[in-house]
């Protein structure tokens, strides 16, 4: 399997985030996609190629024009005000605050188009957004001639929706990636997302459109983030009713029961018949990511690989999260090593 990677994801470096109360260095952290270029390298899954530079018109099927400017525009705006150091929100637009009047101010404007604290903005992010934005595509592009793709996207992107950023997403690859595979002619496409968190975005993105199945299988929300969406009763709306399906599971869930939800995912995926494939690939769901709380071990991951292929379609992974990082490149590496094993 081809993989596509840019260097220029080492824009995104150098932050913090809030954890439990306190200002701790970022989990989401360049090493995670050295990692895996490395794991690549060491198993020679294949041809590792750079990414072509793609306009943003796909980007804009998905997200809000003035959303994806003001991504290129933040830090800038930022340092214009006087500000220095990440760009940071502090104050949202709940509701019973007005939302419909855009700040003309950036402290006002990255709570405007943000849902949390977790997408910080500094000097490189937009090259390294715009970077992960252009692997994405050129991954999607590879499904023309090859059965399967590998996208080594940072920064991640499915907690990213049409209009804000958010759990170290901003421009969401993975929805990018399905409306390109649109673009080129599957009338149907499904977005498999196995992150071990909810991929919110993915799902406000595509929730009322029957074209787009999003398949979810992640922490339930009701004790994980991103809390306030990601439960078993969203199936879609309008066009959209019942191309959305969320398979939340428990805290401290374990293989089978994590496998079984699998394959009632996969079922869904089949059923909806779909031409091509997006899997929103995080590696979180391992026993020793220090943020999460599932329990699968680095000898799982090439069984899930395996359970996708069998699935007999044009296949995209698009890398989300996974924060082990000494082990992330095994794992994440492990579930393509086990898609080409079974094909
Ligand atoms: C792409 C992706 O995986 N994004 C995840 C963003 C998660 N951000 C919230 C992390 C909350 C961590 N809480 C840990 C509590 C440990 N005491
Ligand atoms: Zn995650």
């Amino acid at each position: 399997m081809k993989s596509v990677y840019s260097p220029r994801h080492h824009g995104q470096s150098g932050q913090y985030e809030l954890v439990s109360g306190a200002i701790v260095p970022a989990f989401e952290k360049p090493e995670r996609a050295e990692f895996i270029r490395a794991r690549l390298a060491e198993v020679a899954l294949g041809p590792v190629l750079p990414p072509e530079t793609h306009s943003l018109d796909i980007a804009r099927k998905v997200h809000d024009a003035a959303y994806l400017s003001f991504l290129e525009t933040a830090y800038d705006q930022w340092l214009a005000r006087g500000n220095t150091g990440p760009a940071l929100p502090f104050i949202w637009p709940r509701p019973g605050l007005r939302s419909d009047v855009p700040p003309a101010d950036i402290e006002g404007l990255l709570g405007h188009y943000s849902f949390d604290g977790g997408a910080p903005f500094v000097a490189g992010t937009w090259d390294a957004v715009k970077s992960s934005h252009d692997v994405a595509l050129t991954g999607a592009a590879l499904l023309a001639r090859d059965r399967a793709a590998f996208a080594l996207c940072r920064p991640p992107g499915h907690h990213a929706g049409r209009a804000f950023a958010g759990g170290y997403c901003f421009i969401n690859n993975a929805a990018v990636a399905a409306q390109a595979l649109r673009d080129a002619g599957h009338a149907r496409v499904a977005v498999l997302d196995v992150d071990y968190h909810h991929g919110n975005g993915t799902q406000e993105i595509f929730y009322d459109q029957r074209d787009v199945l999003v398949v979810n299988i992640h922490a339930d929300p009701r004790h994980e983030f991103p809390y306030f969406l990601g439960h078993a009763d969203e199936r879609g709306a309008g066009d959209g009713v019942g191309a959305n399906l969320n398979l939340p599971l428990p805290l401290g869930t374990e293989w089978p029961a994590w496998h079984a939800a699998l394959d009632s995912a996969c079922t869904a995926v089949a059923d909806f018949g779909p031409t091509a494939l997006v899997i929103s690939l995080g590696t979180d769901t391992f026993i020793g990511d220090p943020i999460s709380q599932f329990r699968l071990t680095s000898a799982h991951f090439p069984q899930i690989g395996a359970r996708i292929a069998a699935l007999g379609l044009p296949t995209l992974f698009v890398m989300e999260g996974g924060y082990a990082v000494a082990e992330i490149g095994v794992n994440a590496v492990g579930v393509l090593e086990g898609f080409d094993a079974a094909i």
